[in-house]
């Protein structure tokens, strides 16, 4: 099932958080830097064993101190202009994080709007990618799956209304 939600994702009483994070995977502002204070320093120590993620994959903590039980950590693409590609690690973002959200048995998840902060992909466009690539996970593999789309501001917030509802 897809979901609404507005405000701070580190709130969210999920199984599964997903942060928009770096390659470097320690840390930044935005949703990661709110994920990180809200999870206590043990998360940033978790990362550091990572060695990273490539764009458009996906890696996965605990939660610590977050009221949701794991963190999925993506690396959404940097927009340049829409033909370097950008689409399609999007999508994969998006696939990547439910593929390792069944992988842990999780039954909800939440995702902020990768790469709509700074990484500056444009919001309807990547709205409709989220929406599209979370549908299309749900149908064809046949999970039952919670998805929350987390909105951090209301611009978001009507745009995700109106694809949900068409
Ligand atoms: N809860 C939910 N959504 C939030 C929160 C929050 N607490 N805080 C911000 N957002 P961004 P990106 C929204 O910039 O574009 C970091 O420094 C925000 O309004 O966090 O993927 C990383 O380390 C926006 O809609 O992520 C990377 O270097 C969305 O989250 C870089 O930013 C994503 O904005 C990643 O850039």
């Amino acid at each position: 099932m897809l979901k609404l939600d507005a405000g701070d994702i580190t709130h969210l009483a999920v199984d599964a958080i997903v942060n928009a994070a770096n390659k470097s995977l320690l840390g930044g502002g935005g949703v990661d830097g709110a994920i990180h204070r809200a999870a206590g320093p043990e998360l940033l120590e978790a990362c550091k064993k990572l060695n990273g993620c490539e764009t458009g994959q996906a890696k996965v903590t605990q939660g610590y101190n977050l009221p949701a039980r794991f963190v999925i950590h993506t690396v959404g693409p940097v927009w340049k202009g829409g033909d370097h590609g950008e689409a399609e690690l999007l999508k994969s973002c998006y696939q990547e994080s439910l593929k390792l959200a069944v992988e842990h048995d999780i039954r909800s998840i939440a995702f902020p709007c990768i790469s709509t902060g700074v990484y500056r992909y444009p919001k309807q466009e990547a709205a409709s990618i989220a929406v599209s690539s979370c549908k299309n996970f749900l149908q064809s593999r046949g999970v039952e799956l919670d998805i929350t789309f987390c909105c951090f501001g209301d611009d978001d917030l009507d745009i995700y209304r109106q694809l949900l509802n068409s």
